[in-house]
């Protein structure tokens, strides 16, 4: 018989489970709440989302204390929520102020640490008042100010109670395309706007959080980035240094100027090339003052990371002039191999463990091994309580995690899945599910129902130890 072996997760790592508001909440006009992104354009074009939104979703709106108690029996150490700016400031802005919205969030809060839960709460994932929207979103530099009063707000109501913070839940989807909200769709222009008033605004953030909050609350303030893995499709000297570009683009923008204080070199290289050629007066990409590269410089506690996959890269020629993309700056494919054992719900999702490992071990090597916490690691399908490629997804990514932690040295510290529920995945509506628990989004109840890997999850947080993969 084949011995079975264990490892075990160091002692002070934390599990937890992961939501987000727009895909669970419903609610969204309930009690005063202004209008989002995400209300808008699904509202508005229900084609592009299968003809759905998040007007109800789960309803944990009304249901959050049996979401609560759900996220209490995982046994897990702490459970990852989003705010809805929009609950909390009708209009985007801080003169006025929700009450019912701040209720309904410590009414979760204090659900959660009467459990002994910890909270962690993102101060935004994706859902940006529209009003803020129609001034710009995020190419506004002025949206840094906005961000910087709304993070205060929490702070300063939730901070007795919350310990666990994250700015922003980065992306630049609908930035850089027009499949996804906003439909801004100006790449190698906008994109570079939303990551540098990102940065920005989460600097802000955390620095205040520093003078004015850290003495009395103890707390931590991270940001989180996709934990995407690039790696070359084939190995001649062009696709390596490809590679290299890729990782660059797609991380060190943002990862650069927090660790290091500004863009990467190839990138700023790169960008300032390319504009030049295509008649630009001054490189798209913004810059950094040095007082500004001291200030987001190490403005962080921990570095999150939602992990999911993996993608390859190729070199390029230097493609025509008259395209204004961030591709073209980078100067490099990104695909992916159909071939790859792959998610039957979500086309991106392929299943590649070793480049979890893979991306942890080069933050480490290229960023002096920050803390760093996996905001979010799941697998989606098209339904059933039955779920054990979900659970063989999350074996195997938390055992190349741990690999990273107890055979690389990364300095993770904490783990949290995604998803509690079946929840409005973005542009698939209600077709990708990635919960821990079933919900029934036929029923008005929208009753909610523990899959196999919910067990299976239980087990691990209470064991905290994976079998070897
Ligand atoms: C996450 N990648 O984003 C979002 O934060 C969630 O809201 C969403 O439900 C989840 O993806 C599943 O789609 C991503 O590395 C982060 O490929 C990283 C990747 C993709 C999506």
């Amino acid at each position: 018989m084949d011995e079975i072996k264990l490892k075990s997760f160091p002692k002070d790592f934390i599990f937890g489970v992961s939501t987000s508001a727009y895909q669970i909440e419903g609610g969204y006009d309930a009690d005063g709440k202004g209008e989002n992104i995400w209300d808008h354009y699904t509202n508005k074009y229900p084609k592009l989302f299968k003809n759905a939104n998040g007007n109800i979703a789960c309803d944990s709106y009304t249901k959050f204390r049996e979401d609560v108690a759900l996220v209490d029996d995982l046994g897990v150490d702490f459970y990852r929520f989003s705010v809805s700016w929009s609950r909390i400031l009708p209009n985007g802005h801080c003169n006025v102020i929700n009450e019912k919205g701040i209720q309904y969030y410590n009414n979760i809060i204090d659900a959660l640490t009467d459990k002994g839960i910890q909270p962690m709460i993102t101060m935004f994932h994706w859902d940006l008042p529209m009003p803020l929207q129609r001034l710009g979103g995020w190419t506004n530099p002025l949206i840094v100010q906005w961000f910087k009063d709304y993070a205060r707000i929490l702070f300063s109501r939730f901070g007795d109670r919350v310990k666990l913070w994250v700015t922003v839940n980065k992306s630049e989807t609908g930035y850089c395309d027009d499949g996804f909200p906003p439909f801004i769709n100006q790449p190698g222009i906008a994109d570079y706007l939303l990551n540098h008033h990102t940065l920005l605004a989460h600097a802000e953030t955390y620095h205040m959080y520093k003078e004015e909050f850290l003495a009395k609350q103890h707390g931590n303030v991270g940001v989180v980035l996709d934990g995407r893995w690039y790696t070359a499709g084939s190995k001649s000297e062009a696709n390596l240094r490809a590679t290299e570009r890729a990782r660059a683009f797609e991380v060190g923008l943002f990862l650069n100027p927090l660790c290091r204080g500004d863009y990467p070199l190839v990138v700023k290289q790169r960008v300032a090339y390319r504009s030049n050629e295509e008649g630009y007066s001054k490189s798209r990409l913004p810059e950094f003052s040095e007082k500004e590269m001291e200030f987001i410089k190490g403005s962080f506690d921990f570095i999150g990371l939602n992990v999911y996959t993996t993608m390859l890269v190729k070199n390029i020629d230097e493609p025509d002039f008259s395209l204004t993309s961030a591709e073209h700056d980078m100067k490099a494919k990104v695909y992916q191999d159909a071939k790859w054992e792959s998610s039957e719900a979500v086309h991106w999702l392929k299943v590649t463990p070793d480049g979890a490992r893979n991306l942890l071990k080069w933050v480490k090597d290229s960023y002096g091994n920050p803390e760093i916490i996996i905001t979010e690691n799941g697998f989606a399908d098209s339904g059933g309580i039955e779920d054990v490629k979900r659970i063989d997804y999350l074996q195997r990514y938390l055992c190349a995690i741990l690999d990273a932690i107890l055979i690389d040295g990364v300095r993770v510290k904490g783990y949290s899945a995604w998803s509690l529920l079946d929840n409005f995945e973005w542009t698939y509506g209600y077709s990708a599910k990635f919960g821990l628990i079933h919900v029934d989004f036929t029923d008005p109840n929208r009753k909610r129902t523990a899959k196999k890997s919910a067990e299976w999850y239980k087990n691990l947080t209470r064991d905290r130890m994976i079998l070897e993969g």
